[in-house]
């Protein structure tokens, strides 16, 4: 590859503390990283991307599986042979004037039997520290391929701006043509062109979703987009659920969740907010590892009254891209505080002051500006996170942002039942006016961008893996969003939500009955604790209301996406729909 891409230099990452000091250091001399104030940000730094570089790009992400067929409708695709000439020709002399850095990463705890190796190669000084705090990297990670006993996913990665000699450098260098390929046979994933976020940490939504689901279908387990959670009552009995939101649903605000005023001597403790690889052991229970090390979670939004937990864990050794910088050489972002700033520097380096925000609109922080901290240091990492044979899980929680239709909680009456809930989850795009339904993007188990192979086997793979199983989890559906014919939102979310999953817990051991409704059970007003919160049963009944005209409408809406699989479909959840239609 070396000699391909035609490096400078090449340097092998041990993964040290020193190695990292001495990247960031180098990264704040080529002015990608600013030192944040080490008082107020200690061993923090901030970054600003290029402003065509800030998010994840789907349009120019490939599954280049033999045949089209294995990719299935929803991924873009591209013949393998023709697609590795477009990647070498690309790649050649591509890093020119750069050091390529060697980086081996373990996604999973390296004693886990549960955990896949990597080895990046990149031209990023950026990415390598990134990946230092969201994987396992370096030297303990070159001993596991020494042992030859688990198989290496090769990963190749440039920004795409070879350097003349002499040439300077700009702050955050990328390409206009990117380019983010998984080939899923050989297990191999090329990413060109982009230095941010998924496109370019390649542990992250590359391996460990798309290449990982793959590998996942062929040895029967499951690498999903979920969060994992553990639920600890007051007498000590600890309940693991995942859960899967589509992006900008809350995730990483319910994995750290705080319970609210009427749950004293509850706790909830976070294993993951993003990835889960879940295998069943060998009495036939699921058990779950968050295959991250760190958290890469968006800033906009997030605050002490939001996310007390996140704001701790990013308060140190974090890396912060994309948000505000404030004349005191810290970070800011919308949400983070109720003032702002008298003045700051946005995202994009331009003087911002409220008043100019008043005028045009300008944000300081971008909407996906980020924060990349390591999981250790929140406050609420559960004992067990990095427990090599995983959490036992006794449920799985689906979701979307709804402001019609779906109900607070339901629970799905069957494996296959909840595997349908999930399969047509989703999320309004536009908000429904009174009595009518937004468009509803259906994103099937929030895999939709994130599944290396046909969606329609993956239903089949879900339905399947139910056999492997001696206990199967509760499937359940929730919606936090639901609004009433004002417009307001009817569930006060955030802490509150804890009510919801005490629920859910209490149906996983059989300690509450639910009330059957044409799409699931569903909790009676007594059943709910409501300990410190004053919320009225008739407005509980509107948040809960089963509308079966409104449901057949949310039927049809079904079929627009099973059409588009119809050849992959697997029977069942053409029999769940039909169910469905006769309950209602
Ligand atoms: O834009 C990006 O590269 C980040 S997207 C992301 C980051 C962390 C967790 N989830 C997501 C997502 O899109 O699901
Ligand atoms: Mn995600």
């Amino acid at each position: 590859m070396a000699e391909l891409t035609q490096p400078m230099n090449v340097h092998w990452v041990d993964g040290s503390r020193e190695e990292y000091e001495q990247l960031c250091s180098q990264l704040v001399e080529s002015r990608t990283f600013v030192k944040l104030n080490e008082k107020l940000w200690p061993g923090c730094y901030y970054a600003r991307s290029d402003a065509s570089d800030v998010a994840r790009v789907e349009d120019r992400t490939f599954i280049s599986s033999f045949s089209k067929d294995g990719a299935g409708p929803t991924n873009n695709w591209e013949e393998p042979f023709s697609m590795r000439r477009k990647l070498k020709g690309l790649f050649d002399g591509c890093m020119r004037g750069r050091t390529m850095y060697v980086l081996p990463f373990c996604m999973g705890p390296i004693d886990s039997p549960m955990s896949q190796i990597g080895v990046q190669l990149t031209d990023s000084a950026y990415v390598v520290v990134s990946m230092r705090i969201m994987t396992r990297i370096g030297l303990p990670v070159f001993r596991e391929i020494d042992k030859d006993v688990k198989r290496v996913v090769p990963c190749m990665h440039s920004v795409g701006v070879p350097l003349a000699p002499g040439q300077k450098d700009v702050s955050w260098p990328c390409n206009k043509e990117k380019y983010i390929v998984h080939f899923p046979e050989s297990r191999e994933i090329w990413s060109f062109g982009s230095g941010y976020g998924g496109n370019a940490l390649l542990g992250k939504k590359c391996f460990a979703l798309r290449i990982a689901s793959t590998i996942a279908r062929d040895e029967g387990w499951m690498a999903e987009h979920m969060l994992i959670l553990g639920v600890e009552s007051p007498q000590g009995e600890k309940t693991y659920v995942a859960a899967a939101f589509p992006s900008s649903c809350g995730k990483t605000n319910f994995a750290m969740l705080v319970p609210p005023k009427g749950f004293e001597g509850w706790k909830v403790w976070t294993v993951g907010d993003d990835i889960a690889w879940i295998r069943p052991d060998e009495k036939g229970q699921l058990r779950a590892i968050n295959p991250e090390a760190g958290f890469f979670g968006v800033a906009p939004g997030t605050s002490w009254e939001t996310n007390p937990n996140a704001m701790a864990t990013l308060s140190r050794n974090t890396i912060f891209t994309n948000v505000a910088l404030t004349p005191d050489g810290g970070v800011w972002w919308e949400g983070m505080t109720k003032e702002p700033p008298a003045e700051c520097l946005d995202w994009q380096g331009n003087r911002w002051t409220p008043e100019i925000a008043k005028q045009t609109g300008a944000k300081a922080a971008h909407p996906n500006a980020r924060f990349t901290a390591p999981a250790s240091q929140c406050p609420t990492i559960d004992p067990l996170w990095e427990d090599p044979h995983g959490v036992p899980i006794s449920a799985f929680i689906f979701g979307g942002r709804r402001a019609t239709v779906m109900p607070l909680v339901y629970q799905a009456f069957n494996w296959s039942a909840g595997v349908y809930a999930g399969a047509t989850m989703g999320s309004e795009m536009t908000a429904a006016a009174a009595g009518t339904i937004g468009k509803v993007r259906r994103d099937p188990m929030a895999m939709l961008p994130f599944c290396g192979y046909h969606m329609g086997d993956y239903f089949r793979h879900w339905l399947k893996m139910q056999r492997l199983l001696s206990m199967t989890p509760r499937i359940f559906h929730v919606n936090w969003f639901r609004k009433d014919q004002n417009g307001s939102f009817l569930w006060p979310g955030y802490r509150e939500n804890m009510r919801v999953l005490k629920w859910i817990v209490d149906r996983v051991h059989g300690r509450v009955v639910g009330r059957e409704t044409p799409i699931g059970w569903v909790p009676r007003y007594e059943d709910i604790e409501w300990r410190a919160l004053d919320f009225p049963r008739e407005k509980f009944e509107e948040l809960q209301t089963v509308d079966r005209d409104a449901w057949k409408l949310e039927v049809i809406g079904h079929e627009e996406l099973f059409i588009k699989l119809h050849d992959h479909l697997p029977p069942e959840m053409v029999y769940e729909r039909e169910l469905l239609i006769c309950r209602l």
